[in-house]
């Protein structure tokens, strides 16, 4: 069979992360199933520029594929916010079933007005407080900390909730920032939070699991426009085939993190009462969950996570 031109994929993390190897996993099953004729070439470690750039690039078509987090779509599409609604997922088993149900389909299908098709999500784990300066028991411990964020007014709302500010940038700028004292903290999960370096500068990971916001894979919806009925679907049994390979990868890849980076001299804490986050935090849903469509579904996520 002839060989098509592989779609290009752009992702800010390096090679060795659980997302760049589950979109190499769809690669793979695109050229096998195709026997040849589709694959994926990603372009990992953000070589291609910010995930806020990357995701413009595949929206005019320039870039076939972008792996990235919900928060830079947020100011795209505002059902996007939903998953990264702080405390929305009592856990892992409820983000799980909400994204791989009827919840989740409406998200990514909510991306094709933006000139975007969603193909999956990815997990991403909880994301928790890591500062320079001290273990964080309580909101009050951030109060003035200035604390980089995605590039999401949701992001900045949660931290503001919080009595703290909140620096919007790009993933690859934190390492620097925290070194040179630019910002004090930042928000991650442990894989991002080692892999970024962060802890040799921000050693103090404080467990507040305040998002549980998904990974997610995109493609431009005029590459997508291309591509025959057949292979619409070829690409999307792909993506789909490639989600039970990445969490196994993350579940195992979490576990490592959180050990090395103990081993490496992180203090991690557990916060006096996870209560006084919620309270404050919880607040800002009224801002950003404002449409039917989005309470709406908020309700159907909520009303999933009985039994989690
Ligand atoms: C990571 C996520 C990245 C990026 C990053 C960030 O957890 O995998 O896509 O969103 O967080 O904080 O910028």
């Amino acid at each position: 069979m002839q060989k098509g031109r592989a779609f290009l994929c752009a992702d800010a993390h390096p090679e060795e992360y659980p997302t760049v190897q589950a979109v190499k996993e769809m690669g793979r099953l695109l050229d096998e199933r195709t026997g040849g004729r589709l694959g994926i070439r990603i372009y990992a470690g953000g070589q291609l520029g910010s995930e806020r750039d990357t995701l413009e690039i595949t929206t005019f078509g320039g870039l076939d594929m972008n792996r990235v987090n919900l928060a830079p779509l947020n100011a795209i599409e505002p059902m996007t916010v939903i998953p990264s609604l702080p405390f929305l997922f009592r856990s892992t088993a409820h983000m799980r079933a909400a994204l791989d149900g009827a919840p989740g389909d409406e998200l990514l299908a909510s991306l094709n007005r933006h000139g975007l098709v969603g193909l999956c999500f990815y997990d991403s784990g909880e994301r928790c407080f890591y500062n320079t300066k001290r273990p964080i028991r309580t909101p009050t411990d951030m109060t003035g900390m200035k604390i980089r964020v995605q590039n999401s007014d949701l992001y900045v709302a949660m931290i503001k909730a919080l009595g703290a500010d909140a620096t919007p940038m790009s993933l690859g700028e934190v390492y620097q920032s925290l070194v040179q004292g630019v910002i004090d903290g930042a928000e991650n999960n442990w894989p991002s939070y080692e892999s970024g370096r962060h802890f040799e500068a921000a050693p103090y990971y404080s467990l507040t699991g305040h998002v549980m916001a998904p990974e997610i894979l995109v493609m431009s919806l005029s590459r997508w426009n291309k591509l025959s009925e057949d292979d619409r679907h070829t690409v999307r049994q792909a993506a789909r085939d490639s989600v039970p390979f990445m969490r196994a990868l993350w579940d195992k890849r979490v576990d490592e993190s959180r050990t090395r980076l103990l081993a490496a001299g992180v203090e991690a804490n557990e916060v006096d009462d996870k209560n006084q986050f919620i309270d404050l935090m919880r607040p800002v849903w009224d801002r950003f969950v404002v449409t039917q469509d989005q309470k709406r579904l908020v309700a159907e996520i909520e009303a999933m996570g009985g039994g989690a």
